[in-house]
């Protein structure tokens, strides 16, 4: 609820702009991990085996960041993964009948492919950042080339994405395809721009997942307001 409300306030997520999902465990989960299921939402994909009969906490689809604190239940879902990872099961919110985002295909190949990697990760988010959307526009789609230049701009940046960002040409949202070539760059880095689109950022919890879109969002202003002249 804090999260989505700051990102709001801080410009980066527009009407239904941005999504958030957060693995939990079935402690965390608690009583709901025991609730009867609601309703069965199809997937449109196969989930890998990593991620099935896991517990997500998911931003709705049409819904608004800035909703989120004032109501949780109609905006936010609890799922579980099914045990044949074709669908999930609701067992709690998107009270008015809604369903996960649309980037849902995209946050669970991102989540399948960190905890591969990293069995500590929780966190998947995407978010419509302004300076780094208007910092892509004017690079090459090459992420070495944006890697460097946020580099350069802010001796922070790679104290805090050391293994850089991943760089998506303008590809339609919402699809498997771009799930599965953003799920492709995570295996590498924690950050992912989506070109004329926002970013993608994971981590092992909320802070670490805004932390590094936070950062990336910074640079980016930096260097536009440099217009990327950085001679030092
Ligand atoms: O949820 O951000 O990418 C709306 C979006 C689509
Ligand atoms: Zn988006």
């Amino acid at each position: 609820k804090e999260v989505t409300a700051n990102m709001y306030r801080q410009g980066w997520d527009e009407r239904n702009g941005g999504n958030i999902s957060v693995l939990l465990t079935a402690e965390e989960v608690g009583e709901f991990s025991k609730s009867k299921t609601i309703r069965d939402i199809n997937l449109g994909f196969i989930a890998d085996p990593i991620v099935r009969e896991k517990y997500f906490l998911v931003t709705g689809t049409g819904k608004y960041f800035k909703n989120v604190k004032k109501d949780p239940e109609t905006n936010l879902g609890l799922v579980q993964i099914s045990k044949d990872g074709k669908s999930a099961h609701l067992l709690w919110g998107f009270a008015d009948g809604g369903k996960f985002t649309s980037e849902f295909p995209s946050h669970i190949m991102c989540h399948t492919s960190r905890l591969k990697i990293d069995p500590k990760n929780k966190v998947v988010m995407h978010s419509h950042p302004t300076y780094t959307i208007a910092m892509g526009a004017c690079l090459p789609t090459d992420e070495t080339v944006f890697t460097k230049k946020l580099w350069i701009s802010n001796t922070e940046a790679i104290v805090v994405f050391p293994e850089g960002i991943g760089v998506l040409p303008c590809m339609l949202c919402g699809t498997n395809e771009i799930g599965e070539a953003t799920a492709k760059k995570m295996e590498t880095t924690r950050l992912v721009s989506w070109t004329n689109h926002g970013i993608y950022g994971c981590g092992h919890d909320i802070d670490e997942a805004f932390g590094l879109i936070e950062t990336v969002e910074k640079t980016a202003q930096i260097y536009m307001l440099s217009l990327g002249h950085v001679v030092n």
